[in-house]
Parts: C-alpha cells; structure tokens; sequence
C-alpha cells in the first residue's frame, strides 16, 4: 500500500502505558544512525517540495525552532524555545494514546510526540503517528500564537465532547483543520495541516492534484463530514486566515453538536448546493483505486 495516510490508527490500540499520562523518555541519545538517516531522508523530501505549499506560519517555525535536517530532534530542546513563546511543551509518548489521556495533555499544552520513528522501508506508511509526523508537522505550527491557542482548546472541548457523546463531530473539526487543513494565503492555496506537510505525496495531491475537492470551511459542514485514514482526502477544506481558528477555539459547541447529531453525516467527497466550492473535483484518484 503506497499511501501517506498518517492517521489510520483506532484510538487506544497503542502498548501499555509507561506512567499515568502515558509518557516515556526520550532517551535521545538512544536513536541509532540508522534512525537519524530515517529522519534526513524525510526531512530532504518534505524541504524539496514545501517552498510555495507550506503556509507562512509553517516555515517559520520552521526556521525557529531547532529542527535540523541530518538528526531526530531533541524534545527539551523544542520545549525550551515553544516554551518561551507559547507556553507548549513537546512529551514523549510510544504511539497512540487514548483518547483522553490525548486530550488532557492537549488542554495543559503538552503536545504528545511519538518516541520511535518509522522504518526505513515503510517511509511512506505508518500506523501510528511518529516522531517525523509529530514533530515535523505538528510542532513548528505549534509557535504560532494561533495554532497554539487552538490546540490547546481542542484538548479542553475534547474533554467536553467525550462527556457529552459529540467527539466524532469534534474530531472532524481536528482532522480538517490541524491535521488536513488548507489555507488561503498570497492569493493562492497554502498547506498547514500536519498530515499534509509530513507526507510528501500528499504535499503535491492536496494542492495540484484535479481530484479532490477544495471547499471553503464552515464548521457544521465540517463537523457532519466523513473522513478517510485510509488514503488522502477526497475533500480539504480551506481557511481565508489560519486566525479563523481564534473564533472556532472561543465558541460554545454545545448548540452545534445537537444540531449536527440531528443531520446525517456526509460522505468525504459531498458537495451541496450552499458549499462555497473552490475547486469541484473529478473524483479521479478514487474512481481509479476502485475499479481494477
Ligand atoms: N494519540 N499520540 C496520539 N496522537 C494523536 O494525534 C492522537 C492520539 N490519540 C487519539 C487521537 N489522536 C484522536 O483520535 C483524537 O484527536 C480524537
Ligand atoms: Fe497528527
């Protein structure tokens, strides 16, 4: 399977947990070179292809924070510099942890970060999210004031959400912002979700592909909407500003998730009549992997 899907992982299937919280060390003195040179080869492929896909607030925090291109970056060294300018930590975790324990540390801007990285053989598939994933594509969005404060947000409503039965409406918010999300930026489209920009086929799908659909955001239209793990997004959805978020981090979803329990959900390649469509896919790159 040749996919880049990063998420394709049911909650809770990780190992045991280390600690309560489910952190473990590290112990990046451990990582072999042969990791280190897992971590170059990704980090080279992504770097090709992102000047003029990533957004302006992926390259830098890029650029700021201590994200080299030939070594796995040391978590206290991200956590000293985030630290400084939007309070969050970088943790180390094994894989995948439930779901709460993920939103708890979320809500105390702790960002969960797998410890392993992937096998040199399986560069484009994983599982469960590792540390190329989490730390490339997650953490330098984490410096922007914005992403941060959502983030941090999406822990505490998800602790909400579990309580009152809504978390798949949340999560979908999560999947098509943080972890698929496009933005409109210098009269053109720009990635920021984390799943896109560790994935260097994705990076170039979501973006010139003519077989997704591209749709401007709107929350309830998010919150009913499918989505793939499997493979990459029939549908991204598009921010006119990544302070959009601001709003989303600040309203009461409570009103919402009644309304939306009440619709039924929509398929991942929907488009309805009041969809603000930026460009209606031809369905391609999906019709094909179904028939042989
Ligand atoms: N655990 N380590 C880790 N990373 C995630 O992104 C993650 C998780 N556990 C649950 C989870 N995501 C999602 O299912 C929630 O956002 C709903
Ligand atoms: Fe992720």
């Amino acid at each position: 399977m040749d996919t880049t899907a990063l998420h394709g992982w049911a909650a809770g299937e990780a190992g045991r947990p280390a600690s309560p919280d489910w952190t473990i060390p590290q112990h990046w003195e451990r990582y072999t070179p042969e990791e280190h040179a897992t971590w170059a080869t990704l980090y080279r492929r992504q770097m090709a292809l992102l000047p003029g896909r990533a957004c302006a607030a992926f390259v830098d925090g890029m650029q700021r924070l201590p994200i080299e291109p030939d070594r796995i970056p040391n978590f206290e060294a991200l956590s000293d510099v985030l630290m400084r300018h939007t309070g969050w930590q970088v943790v180390a975790v094994p894989g995948l942890v439930p779901d709460d324990v993920f939103f708890e540390h979320l809500a105390n801007r702790r960002f969960p970060a797998g410890q392993f990285i992937r096998r040199a053989d399986q560069l484009d598939y994983l599982q469960e999210p590792d540390v190329f994933h989490d730390v490339f594509g997650h953490v330098p969005m984490l410096l922007n004031p914005v992403m941060a404060d959502f983030i941090q947000a999406y822990g505490v409503g998800g602790l909400r959400a579990q309580r009152l039965g809504a978390l798949e409406m949340l999560a979908r918010v999560y999947w098509y912002t943080v972890e698929f999300g496009l933005v409109r930026e210098d009269g053109g489209l720009r990635i920021f979700g984390a799943g896109i920009v560790s994935s260097a086929a994705e990076s170039v799908f979501c973006l010139d592909s003519p077989s997704p659909n591209r749709i401007a955001f709107a929350l309830e239209r998010v919150m009913r909407t499918r989505y793939r793990i499997d493979d990459f997004q029939q549908t991204y959805f598009v921010l006119d500003r990544l302070e959009d978020l601001l709003r989303l981090a600040e309203i009461d979803f409570t009103p919402l998730y009644e309304r939306v329990a009440r619709l039924e959900p929509l398929p991942p390649d929907a488009v309805l009549p009041e969809d603000d469509v930026i460009t209606r896919g031809d369905g391609r790159y999906h019709r094909a992997k179904m028939t042989p």
